[in-house]
């Protein structure tokens, strides 16, 4: 069933130059790109973005990380795509996440107070519909 989640590029791979390698994957796997676009966000945006994590330890880490530079947003779309997604970024610590993944493959940086790991991907129809809204209104 097609389905449609929002995916970031967050700003250590847009740092290092990535966005073009993890577009790629996402085409190569033949899902569509629907909307993209580079934007540096907000603390209102990271606020809603990441609500769901507010009051854990890493949570200021992980606002400061996402505003040190610009993200590229992308809403994908394809069958199961949310799932798919996540299973081709890999597990969240990108130290122990497989080979073959976006994590797995490119990703390395992880520490208490620094969570490079590169993407992220709505986990659920629901947080997907939320998170487009956020990121592209
Ligand atoms: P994911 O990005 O795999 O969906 P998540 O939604 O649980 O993971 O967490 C959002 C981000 O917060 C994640 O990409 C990195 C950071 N994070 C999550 N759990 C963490 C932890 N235990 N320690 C440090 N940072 C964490
Ligand atoms: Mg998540």
């Amino acid at each position: 069933m097609s389905e449609r989640t929002l995916v970031l590029i967050k700003p250590d791979g847009v740092a290092r130059g990535l966005t073009g390698e993890i577009l790629r994957r996402v085409e190569a796997k033949g899902y569509t790109i629907t909307a993209l676009k580079q934007v540096s966000a907000s603390e209102e945006q990271l606020a809603a973005h990441y609500a769901e994590h507010q009051g854990k330890p890493f949570y200021q880490p992980l606002v400061d990380f996402m505003l040190s530079g610009p993200t590229v947003a992308a809403v994908v779309e394809g069958d199961r795509v949310i799932e798919g997604f996540r299973t081709m970024a890999g597990t969240t610590e990108p130290t122990v996440a497989a080979p073959g993944t976006i994590r797995g493959d490119l990703g390395r940086d992880w520490g208490e107070k620094v969570q490079k790991n590169l993407v992220h991907g709505s986990d659920s129809v629901e947080s997907a519909e939320y998170e487009i809204s956020i990121w592209f209104g």
